[in-house]
């Protein structure tokens, strides 16, 4: 069986990017046709300025939004990064096979560290190194998919460099992963400011949350930028905001956002089904969240038998990867 590897950030509260993107096919595919693993990736979160009490709050809300969103432990392993010391094992393991001209190069750095700046904070080294840990969170378990949304994808590319340098050097020890995106929505952007990513840092009316009430999302989604002009089209560069809700739309009711397009002409209608489209994609979610959180043991238990599993499908490989690149076996 395939093996799947991804992971989900503990940096801010769920959005609808995440769950169109990656969660949502997490549970309706990828669990049921490979042997997968997801992880809440908590060190990820440390590489931007935190607050700890808040990153173990939305760590345990996130494992109970990715239940909710119908991962089966009795089909996947779903479990915290942190209670598994592999993934930071191999992660240094793979420092010493990257090159630091690679990691400044990589968008998501040039970004976030420039965010970090302009907030006046300084730049972790971490946010330098992250995509170390995460190839190590895809290598750790000889993935050979990995489920993300177009933001991810150079991150995988990185993966896959590092694995093939890492077997070229030292003798076969990785699997080389690829990426695997959705047909829509493998990027959704911000209602306000449609040509940025729906991201879960960012505050404001332009990202929808998991757990937003419905009039919530109804407010957003009709409050969202379109574009100047009067008629319905797809148009990713001209119409970002339009093209936007059209994806949205035919990721929430499985259509085609290009057909989609022909289907309304006017913006008001195309935003009121919008609208009731992600209420009733969210409506199945929520309510199962709110069952999780009356049972957090359930939860609790669900990581531990996760982070167990995890440990033991990583360690032969990191194990292996240890005397390969020279270092002497502990006797
Ligand atoms: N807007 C999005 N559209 C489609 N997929 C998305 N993903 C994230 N945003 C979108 C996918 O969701 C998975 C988990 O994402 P993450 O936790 O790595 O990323 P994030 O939500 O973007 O969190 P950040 O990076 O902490 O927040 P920002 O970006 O606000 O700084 C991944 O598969 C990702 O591709």
């Amino acid at each position: 069986m395939k093996r799947v590897f991804s992971g989900i950030q503990p940096t801010g509260h769920v959005t609808l990017g995440n769950y169109l993107g990656a969660m949502r096919r997490w549970a309706e595919v990828d669990q049921h046709r490979a042997d997968s693993l997801f992880c809440i990736v908590d060190l990820h979160a440390l590489t931007v300025d935190h607050d700890p009490a808040r990153v173990q709050r939305l760590s345990r809300q996130t494992a109970t939004l990715l239940l909710a969103a119908g991962l089966d432990p009795g089909l996947c392993t779903l479990y915290v990064q942190s209670h598994v010391g592999e993934h930071t094992r191999l992660s240094y393991l793979l420092e010493c096979v990257a090159g630091d001209g690679e990691m400044r190069r990589m968008i998501q750095y040039k970004e976030k560290s420039a965010r970090e700046r302009e907030r006046g904070g300084s730049v972790r080294l971490s946010l330098l190194t992250y995509p170390v840990l995460m190839a190590a969170d895809i290598l750790a378990f000889g993935t050979e998919e990995v489920p993300v949304g177009d933001d991810q994808v150079q991150h995988v590319e990185l993966a896959r460099d590092l694995a093939v340098r890492f077997n070229q050097r030292y003798g076969h020890t990785f699997v080389v992963p690829k990426a695997s995106l959705p047909g829509v929505a493998a990027r959704v952007m911000n209602l306000q400011n449609p040509t940025s990513k729906m991201g879960k840092t960012d505050a404001g009316q332009g990202v929808v949350y998991l757990l937003d009430e419905p009039d919530v999302v109804r407010k957003k989604v009709l409050r969202a930028v379109t574009d100047s002009g009067r008629d319905v089209v797809y148009d990713r560069e001209g119409r970002p905001g339009l093209t936007n809700l059209l994806e949205i739309l035919a990721a929430c009711t499985g259509g085609n956002p290009e057909s989609l397009a022909s289907v309304y002409d006017s913006y008001g209608s195309l935003k009121k089904d919008t609208a009731e489209a992600v209420v009733e994609v969210l409506r199945p979610v929520q309510a199962r969240h709110r069952e999780l959180c009356a049972d957090p043991v359930y939860v609790e238990g669900v990581l531990r038998d996760g982070a167990e599993k995890a440990r033991e499908l990583a360690r032969p490989r990191v194990d292996t990867a240890y005397r390969a690149i020279g270092l002497l076996p502990p006797a």
